[in-house]
């Protein structure tokens, strides 16, 4: 018999026991790469000018009482019709106009909130309400009741990134609605930061979450620590000056899924090739410059949004002094022992 009558005879077999729910690993994985990774996302960007049309004509369609959540979800071009921006990662663009509710739930996915515009409306998370203003990340940990609401004469916008995706994979989605618009506030605004946000913890502290007990970073804080770190002058070849929000209590990242970082890239910066295997979720808050993600060049300006894949090289650079914020799945890899990175001169690369 040759190899090719073989290889025929192989091709029958795991075709006819198909049927029976088999496969034979010899023949499904033939000449499949497995050397590497290779993400089916592809890298991708949104203006945030058009964006912002459609979200405005999405208020003038529907209430946020009606629709619940309000939002545009960002899709991976390589996944229409689900819901994802990379493999395990879930964003959008919500609005809150003037005077509306966003009624309270709590659910298994854990949600990062990164603020676009609008400077009078809150969060309130388990208790506690948090006020909004542009470049505040915030965190809804999973299980927590949460309902947002605009008090102000102006829409509020913000970026949403869920790890729906993975909650979706792992058959672990629960979901439940508060029986009332907005949840009952427990706790002066300000409480969380004071008591873990601010160098202190209460003695005898225990956590009773994976997440970080602060909620909220103001970005009146981080922008200042990034001003202040600049002066330093070290720069790192791939990422500028990159900081990573954390939980206070551990040192841990401020999520169990997700991991948020703020990013300062200074005018003329020319990064260096890296690639890592976390998903990133790009959000521009100021300059612009351009990264440039295997053979795509995607040209940024404050208040864009873009994606780079799993394990796509990519490099960074700015035209003007860029601050950039992301959120990536660097938790869920990291805690598996799965997260890898590299850059040029490192002894694999
Ligand atoms: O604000 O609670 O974009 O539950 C998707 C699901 C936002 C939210 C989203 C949600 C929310």
């Amino acid at each position: 018999m040759t190899s090719e009558q073989g290889i025929d005879e192989q091709a029958v077999f795991h075709n006819r026991i198909g049927a029976h729910n088999l496969a034979a690993l010899w023949v499904g994985r033939r000449g499949v790469d497995l050397t590497r990774p290779k993400s089916p996302a592809v890298a991708a960007r949104w203006h945030y000018d058009g964006l912002r049309e459609e979200l405005a004509e999405a208020g003038h369609i529907v209430t946020a009482q009606e629709a619940f959540r309000r939002v545009l979800v960002l899709e991976n071009p390589a996944f229409p019709g689900e819901m994802r921006a990379t493999n395990t990662l879930y964003a959008g663009l919500q609005l809150v106009l003037p005077g509306e509710i966003a009624p309270c739930h709590r659910h298994s996915q854990t949600a990062i909130r990164f603020v676009i515009e609008g400077t009078e409306a809150y969060t309130s998370v388990d208790g506690e309400r948090t006020w909004l203003h542009p470049g505040d990340f915030v965190i809804t940990p999973n299980w927590a009741w949460h309902d947002h609401a605009n008090e102000g004469n102006a829409p509020v916008v913000w970026l949403d990134v869920l790890d729906t995706p993975l909650v979706d994979f792992l058959d672990t989605v629960f979901r439940e609605n508060y029986p009332a618009p907005q949840q009952q506030i427990s706790r002066p605004d300000g409480d969380a930061n004071a008591r873990y946000g601010a160098g202190l913890l209460p003695v005898g502290y225990q956590a009773n979450s994976l997440n970080s007990p602060v909620f909220s970073y103001p970005f009146a804080q981080t922008r200042a620590a990034l001003e202040a770190l600049r002066k330093a002058g070290r720069w790192d070849d791939c990422h500028g000056l990159k900081m990573q929000y954390i939980n206070p209590a551990t040192g841990d990242f401020a999520t169990p899924t997700m991991a948020a970082f703020l990013q300062l890239l200074p005018a003329g910066f020319d990064g260096a090739l890296y690639r890592t295997t976390e998903s990133i979720i790009y959000s521009v808050v100021e300059g612009r410059g351009r990264t440039v993600i295997g053979d795509r060049t995607i040209e940024w300006g404050p208040r864009d949004l873009f994606v780079i894949p799993g394990w796509h090289g990519h490099r960074h650079a700015a035209d003007e002094d860029a601050v950039l914020f992301s959120v990536s799945d660097q938790p869920m890899q990291t805690k598996l022992g799965l997260w890898r990175d590299e850059r040029p001169g490192d002894p694999t690369a």
